[in-house]
């Protein structure tokens, strides 16, 4: 009978608490803790898609006027969301600890009973705000590790991204989407504005073993490593397409469905690559590879990284498992 009413709840257009439920016993936590942990996540994502979808009516678009850590110009979108997920998560109940990469430090949530720590790019790809290009949300679910109860610690949000319990991002394109993992497979939804509900759209997502996409910054080529200058040449000699949105969560989304490779390589002036491990690379690195595909640093798998503090940046190979093999041949040649 379970059997019978699990695939009933996990047909196209069930709902992601359906959904949540159905699979319960799969789950690396207690199924009413994720449906909690992704209805904070999915709200503060209605209240950003709204604002998105309508930034170029209200002056909600363009610079705020600060900087993030990493110097770069902060948009009002990118405060705005950073405070939505900061509080829908705090209202949850279930978090007692935040990184965003939109903070500086840790934000300790005044709930040391929160089993669960959320590492957050609240929206990557803003400078596209302005010319109505897709963003995305990233985010990282891990179990804490200092004793319920306790302080939270440094370990509890240092920790590698083969310790995430869960991992997502939501995509504010023609409709706004959520993909996500727990370790048993890569699920889509999309969002139903008329019934304010996230509807299983793509199950079991599986991204294709290779591709003939490849995505990366061209403007920078010259000043690439050899070994990435030579795949970029590999790429080109064999008519692949060269697809960059500049906006991560979207060309990393294409590739999944389709087939292809994102590459963020080092530079001089960027030694470790500008994407950082905590808020984007780990999170879908883990989706990455439930959906079958590889992500690596051009050294080792993007998930066994230590971390050694929150806002690290690493390079980022990642998409289709054969194409990322053939970039590191050519890493290591
Ligand atoms: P560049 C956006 O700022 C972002 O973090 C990713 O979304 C995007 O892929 C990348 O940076 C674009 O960076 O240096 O190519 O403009």
């Amino acid at each position: 009978m379970k059997k019978e009413v699990s695939s009933i709840t996990t047909s196209i257009g069930c709902t992601l608490d359906q959904f949540i439920k159905a699979r319960g016993d799969e789950l690396p936590c207690a199924p009413e803790e994720l449906s909690q942990l992704l209805n904070d996540i999915t709200l503060a994502g209605k209240l950003v898609g709204s604002e998105v979808n309508k930034a170029g009516l209200v002056d909600i678009t363009g610079a705020q006027g600060t900087y993030n850590i990493h110097g770069e110009a902060q948009q009002k979108l990118d405060v705005m969301a950073h405070t939505c997920f900061m509080r829908a998560l705090e209202k949850g109940g279930v978090v007692c600890a935040i990184t965003s990469e939109e903070e500086e430090d840790v934000v300790k949530l005044e709930n040391n009973q929160g089993k669960y720590i959320v590492a957050l790019d609240p929206l990557d790809g803003s400078s596209n705000i302005d010319v109505n290009v897709s963003i995305g949300t990233i985010f990282s679910i891990y179990h804490r590790i200092s004793p319920i109860g306790e302080p939270v610690q440094p370990e509890d949000v240092l920790q590698r991204g083969s310790e995430q319990m869960a991992a997502g991002y939501l995509l504010y394109g023609t409709s706004t989407m959520l993909v996500y993992t727990t370790g048993h497979g890569v699920h889509g939804f999309t969002y139903a504005p008329s019934l304010g509900e996230f509807l299983l759209s793509h199950p079991n997502i599986k991204t294709p073993p290779a591709g003939k996409i490849y995505a990366i910054n061209d403007g920078y080529f010259a000043r690439f490593p050899d070994s990435i200058k030579s795949y970029i040449q590999y790429c080109r000699d064999n008519s692949y397409k060269a697809r960059y949105i500049g906006s991560l969560v979207a060309d990393f989304h294409r590739n999944l469905l389709k087939g292809g490779i994102y590459m963020y390589p080092p530079t001089e002036s960027t030694p470790h690559g500008k994407l950082r491990l905590m808020f984007e690379c780990n999170a879908l690195a883990f989706i990455v590879e439930q959906a079958g595909g590889t992500a690596t640093d051009g050294q080792q798998r993007i998930r066994t990284i230590e971390p050694t503090e929150i806002h690290q940046r690493v390079p980022l190979y990642i998409g289709s498992a054969k194409m990322v093999e053939r970039l590191t041949a050519f890493y290591n040649k």
